[in-house]
């Protein structure tokens, strides 16, 4: 049982990222792209072929992205394989899910000064998680040593900020002191890297949070403290994002494979989701009595450039630097979750006590989860 804990302020004590080594850049997954193609449509004419071929200059204009980190390169970039290739773990090994979430969330415990011991939840947030069930966050907590219970949550690209929400309710409801919220994104296992439209968009990370009570925080750790001051989350439902990947995959007759894989309407999402992105951040500012413009720092998803400028621009009223908000995609593409995470993990510095900065996610679903912090 836990002791009575006088307030429910919630604080973001620490983070964590993991960052698989290995990395390709777009020359690298072009290639790739572009000899797999060939070796496909040896009968088509070259001037065909040719208006079928990827691009880096589209990619990096289309997107911003220049490269990805990623669990497995040698399988995605050899054209007679495109996936990662990875070997299946005896049931008594931790899973890689298990691994990538293990390391970040013991960077995230020791920035924010914490032992497993001081935990007492462990949620799992992500896109894709490796396995139905035994959950990864329960084999987590028990690879960490964690006492208190633990789940997995799928949210899509959101799935960090509704984790932080959910970490907040427990909190506040005495269930859990401090959650480690941990978001194990391996989103090259979930990509047709063979589709010209999409194979570029993803790449694989890590990240991880504790939230805790604000009477536990170690006042002697090392990362900033942030107050989550408020967690706003929508949901509305769309398939211009979608993976039919499911259990019953194997029962459906003449089902398309190419649908168990990422599949998405690119424009139609560009369009739809960065006004309701603005829209949704505008309204929880004005509900909190905040002038959106004031706001230091804005740790957008992920997923293309453009879309963080103009949703920046939108929510700021005017352009935004990079100071503003910060941009990591160029070097890890879209890791789904942990885009927004990684951005606030590697650019939560120079902040004076008082002032406000918002976690922003949107994606799949449609959903979208933000939340306001407030530097102490
Ligand atoms: N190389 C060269 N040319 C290309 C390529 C390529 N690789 N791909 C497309 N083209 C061509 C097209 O054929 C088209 O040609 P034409 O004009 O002749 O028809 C032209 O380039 C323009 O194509 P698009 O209109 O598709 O290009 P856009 O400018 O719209 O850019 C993007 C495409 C980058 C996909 C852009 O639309 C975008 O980023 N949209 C937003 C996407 C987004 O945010 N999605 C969120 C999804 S993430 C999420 O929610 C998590 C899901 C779970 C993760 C699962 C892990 C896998």
């Amino acid at each position: 049982m836990h002791s009575k804990l006088t307030s429910s302020r919630c604080i973001i004590s620490g983070t964590g990222l993991f960052s698989p080594t290995e990395t390709i850049n777009n020359d690298e997954l072009v290639t790739a792209f572009n000899s797999h193609l060939i070796n496909q449509t040896p009968d088509m004419a070259d001037e065909e072929r040719n208006k079928l071929l990827s691009s880096s200059a589209f990619i990096e204009k289309a997107s911003g992205i220049q490269s990805r980190h990623v669990v497995n390169k040698q399988g995605i970039v050899d054209s007679t394989v495109m996936h990662p290739v990875l070997v299946e773990r005896a049931d008594d090994e931790l899973s890689l899910q298990g691994e990538m979430a293990v390391a970040a969330a013991k960077q995230a415990l020791k920035n924010a000064g914490k032992q497993a011991a001081d935990i007492d939840a462990v949620i799992v947030a992500c896109s894709n998680l490796q396995r139905a069930y035994p959950a990864i966050a329960i084999e987590v907590q028990a690879a960490l040593g964690i006492q208190g219970f633990a789940y997995d949550m799928n949210v899509a690209c959101s799935s960090a900020t509704f984790g932080i929400s959910n970490a907040v309710n427990s909190i506040v409801a005495g269930q859990a002191k401090a959650v480690l919220v941990i978001n194990p994104e391996i989103c090259s296992g979930h990509l047709d890297f063979t589709d010209r439209d999409c194979h570029f968009i993803f790449g694989d990370a890590c990240t991880a949070l504790v939230v805790e009570h604000s009477e536990t925080v170690n006042k002697t750790k090392p990362a900033p403290s942030f107050e989550i001051v408020d967690c706003q989350l929508v949901t509305q439902f769309s398939n211009n994002i979608r993976n039919n990947f499911g259990f019953l995959n194997r029962s459906e007759e003449n089902s398309n494979p190419r649908d168990k894989l990422f599949m998405q309407n690119g424009r139609q999402v560009f369009k739809e989701v960065c006004p309701m992105a603005a829209k949704h951040i505008r309204s929880q500012c004005e509900q909190q009595d905040l002038d959106p413009s004031t706001l230091k720092r804005l740790w957008l998803h992920q997923a293309n450039l453009s879309m963080n400028e103009l949703i920046a621009k939108k929510v700021l009223g005017k352009a935004a630097s990079r100071e503003q908000a910060p941009v990591i995609l160029d070097q890890y593409a879209n890791t789904s979750s942990a885009g927004s995470i990684i951005a606030f993990h590697l650019h939560n510095e120079g902040f004076e006590a008082g002032e406000f900065g918002l976690i922003c996610s949107f994606g799949a679903g449609y959903s979208i989860g933000s939340v306001l912090l407030k530097a102490l």
